[in-house]
């Protein structure tokens, strides 16, 4: 490992900080107090452990596009869960999973209005299932828990894609497995298009100037063995590898060669917990053209795009130097480490004059919420169990069921009664934050979203409509995202009914 700069070290002291916070007001229930504990144990083996300034240099990644068939108007993805080995760690190897290979999944694109059918096989030893995360699709093919299946099963949900234009992914659901699932390197991009004249005029050509970026914080101790559950977050000596398209970045900077002088980047947050804020090295601003569930009103000039654990987000450089994107890591709760990490450096070779972006590029009628129906949500934590409002969701018997009925328009207030961090994510419909923290929203957060950052402490109010799909039987869920926590019950069922 290298030395860490000044820059580095500056960061990892607001880390600290982070932690001393949440470690202190964390005084209720065991697994705060565990979660306190843990984070100065961590914090110790960061220090040790984490990396600073990059040395080596390595050509990013980029995530095949898969290859799907087209008969009969119906357009097939062939997918395949599987075991393998990686290394999360450099020179160490893993046990890892993934799809169509052994750790994460290709890149899916999505048209709207096409119909998409996925073969999708078990080849791993347990459960799975395939949650298409942010998708506006059935509850019966989300890929919830009630979707799992198992070992040497294959599952094929069709739909049609009524999402327009956003940045969505794939990753595993199943009760109690998500995230260790998902940490072995179950994950995916969706890139859905459309025909809108925001997606002509921005950069489309995949892996040429439509580049994702998937980015992940894990834990893993020294001999590999990636962490997931609370036993393996208290264990001790563990390393807290960040990688970007899979590749460690801890003390490597990854090259890409931009032919084009503007490039599109899609950055999602894998990661089972922490929160990773992208930004530009030298202080420059990046140009955020999509939240997670679409384009912005007009494209915005940002310092920085903050995403919790699930989150994902759109922007584009136009460059004539070459600039390098950092990732600084902060920790949502136990796991994770802290500090800033050089992934990336994109070099200009081109010598094309992009068009002005659009000064529109999408419409976002504002709800008015004053005839909305109001629900109570609250994130709650016992001991070392976690709730929604109450119910602790390990299974689809325990968890709180949340009835209501197509065509209705809801504000819900979620409320976060626990002193950690939570990553609100709620399927099938996208939605509006309406207040953070009792503050109106601005900015990107005028925009629509699937997945929302609760403090500790904190609340927020959004408000969604319930449109296009009733069941009686598959239900949507709603859960925190740190994936942990997920798995220990912060997961309520969303039932929308036929009215
Ligand atoms: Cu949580």
């Amino acid at each position: 490992m290298t030395n860490n700069t000044g820059k580095t070290r500056k960061a990892k002291s607001k880390g600290l900080h982070r932690r001393q916070f949440l470690g202190g007001m964390a005084g209720v229930g065991l697994a705060a107090v565990g979660a306190a504990g843990a984070a100065f144990s961590l914090l110790t083996d960061a220090e040790r452990n984490t990396a600073g300034a990059a040395t080596n240099t390595a050509t990013l990644t980029v995530p095949d596009l898969l290859e799907a068939t087209t008969t009969d108007g119906t357009t097939t993805f062939t997918l395949a869960a599987q075991s393998g080995t990686s290394e999360v760690i450099s020179g160490v190897t893993s046990s890892t999973a993934g799809y169509n290979q052994s750790y994460l999944g290709p890149t899916m694109k999505w048209t709207k209005g096409d119909t998409v059918l996925l073969n999708i096989t078990n080849n791993l030893d347990d459960d799975t299932s395939v949650h298409f995360h942010g998708a506006h699709i059935p509850a019966e093919m989300d890929g919830g828990p009630q979707n799992a299946f198992a070992a040497g099963e294959t599952w094929s949900p069709t739909f049609e894609i009524l999402d327009e234009a956003k940045t969505l992914w794939y990753h595993p659901h199943a009760l109690g497995t998500t995230a260790e699932q998902v940490v072995h390197g179950m994950a995916g991009m969706i890139i859905v298009e459309d025909g809108s004249d925001a997606s002509a005029a921005l950069p489309s050509e995949y892996g040429v100037d439509d580049i994702p970026l998937v980015l992940q914080c894990l834990a893993s101790d020294t001999s590999g063995d990636i962490k997931y559950n609370l036993t393996g977050y208290l264990s001790g000596s563990l390393a807290y590898p960040v990688l970007c398209n899979g590749t460690n970045v801890d003390d490597t900077t990854l090259t890409f060669t931009a032919t084009k002088t503007r490039t599109r980047f899609r950055v999602l947050n894998a990661s089972p917990s922490d929160i990773i804020t992208v930004q530009r090295g030298d202080g420059g601003t990046l140009t955020q053209i999509a939240t997670e569930q679409g384009y912005l009103t007009s494209a915005t000039e940002v310092s920085s795009i903050r995403l919790v654990a699930g989150g994902r987000a759109e922007f584009v450089m136009d460059l004539s130097d070459a600039v390098t994107l950092q990732a600084v890591v902060t920790t949502g709760w136990v796991r994770g480490g802290s500090g800033t990490y050089d992934f990336l450096t994109v070099t200009p070779d081109a010598s094309d004059t992009p068009d002005d972006l659009p000064s529109t590029l999408n419409t976002i009628e504002r709800y008015d919420t004053s005839s909305f129906t109001a629900r109570e949500i609250t994130l709650d934590q016992d001991g070392l169990e976690m709730a929604i409002n109450g119910s602790v969701g390990t299974t689809m018997d325990s968890m709180a069921t949340i009835m209501t009925t197509l065509g209705s328009s809801e504000i819900w207030t979620i409320t976060n009664n626990t002193m950690l961090e939570h990553s609100f994510h709620l399927h099938d419909v996208p939605f509006q934050l309406i207040e953070i923290n009792g503050e109106e929203p601005t900015g990107v957060d005028l925009g629509w979203f699937d997945t929302y950052e609760v403090v500790g402490g904190g609340s927020i109010k959004i408000a969604m409509q319930f449109t296009d799909f009733a069941d009686d039987t598959y239900m949507y869920m709603l859960h925190c995202h740190l994936l942990q926590h997920e798995d220990e019950g912060m997961m309520a069922a969303l039932m929308v009914m036929e009215s």
